[in-house]
């Protein structure tokens, strides 16, 4: 056990005021912390965070290594390890609404190519895990037909910034009602519809663990991982991403399979990821991804 640990464990952390259970938290934490110290000293070596066996038992598919870049520093890259049969690739809101034609952020006038650039990318993954152990979900944001679960703030906003067309409403040539649950531009954009066996989730909020089922697809698939994807990256992404990682689930981004309604979000929003050593877990690529598919699973 190193000097730092120790010393922890000798001051007892400030819980001297709960004598009766000192015991009992001082194990757990000398032993979380002890497996840091072992995976941290195995980092310096490997630059791997290699697949927590300790605490999530051996791996049931393959062990799948991804490159992720800047990480822990800016200009460094390491690998992370995970099991492919825990992993889910996650394409959030990947909907007309979100980047195609007519739908709710061509009506607020954003440039679509932004979001539409992940198109490509999304379906090049989908396509290179199609068949493998690795699970995917896709997300969907979408409200009631009644709007009896969008929020007065939300849909007044969208109504504003729309030029008087919002949420709950069908745009100049519109495909349907903007974000409504059923309609054509609430749909997964054709080209990276989902296929059987793939699970599709319904979301109101921008995030999904308190205002959907994902959290209990995620416990009951076992999952560890996540392998995200979609649009827009400063928004449900960044929001899912940040709720998964306090949950303590390894977050990895696909930077090319995301795209925000502006550039310079975009940017920022990848870059606060990577801050703080890897602060809502780590960036990667769609190649990377493919390539470890390719490499390790096929
Ligand atoms: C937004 C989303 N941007 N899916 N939704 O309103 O990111």
């Amino acid at each position: 056990m190193g000097h730092g640990v120790r010393k922890l464990v000798d001051e007892g952390l400030g819980v001297d005021n709960l004598q009766e259970y000192k015991g009992f938290y001082n194990l757990a934490r000398d032993r979380l912390l002890a497996k840091a110290e072992i995976a941290a000293e195995r980092f310096k070596e490997t630059k791997t965070f290699e697949f927590p066996t300790w605490q999530y038992g051996e791996p049931i598919g393959t062990l799948l290594k991804l490159e992720v870049e800047d990480c822990p520093r800016f200009g460094d890259i390491a690998w992370v390890e995970m099991d492919s049969a825990r992993t889910a690739f996650l394409s959030v809101d990947m909907q007309v609404d979100f980047c195609g034609r007519h739908g709710y952020v061509d009506a607020m006038g954003y440039d679509l190519s932004l979001t539409a650039s992940a198109l490509m990318p999304v379906r090049n993954c989908l396509e290179a895990i199609r068949g493998t152990d690795i699970k995917v979900i896709h997300t969907r944001e979408g409200h009631e037909p009644d709007l009896s679960d969008a929020p007065f703030n939300k849909v007044l906003r969208s109504k504003i910034i729309g030029n008087g067309v919002g949420i709950g409403e069908i745009p100049e040539g519109g495909l349907g009602r903007l974000l409504v649950r059923g309609q054509k531009n609430w749909d997964i954009h054709p080209d990276v519809y989902p296929v059987e066996g793939e699970y599709i989730l319904d979301k109101a909020g921008k995030g999904a663990f308190g205002s959907s089922n994902l959290h209990m697809y995620l416990k009951n698939l076992s999952i560890t991982h996540i392998i995200l994807a979609g649009v827009t990256t400063d928004v449900c992404v960044h929001t899912i991403m940040r709720e998964a990682n306090d949950y303590g689930y390894w977050c990895m981004l696909l930077k090319d399979c995301t795209g925000a309604t502006d550039r310079g979000n975009y940017e920022a929003a990848i870059k606060s990821i990577k801050m703080e050593g890897g602060v809502f877990g780590n960036v990667s690529d769609s190649k990377k991804f493919i390539d470890a598919v390719n490499r390790q699973l096929r």
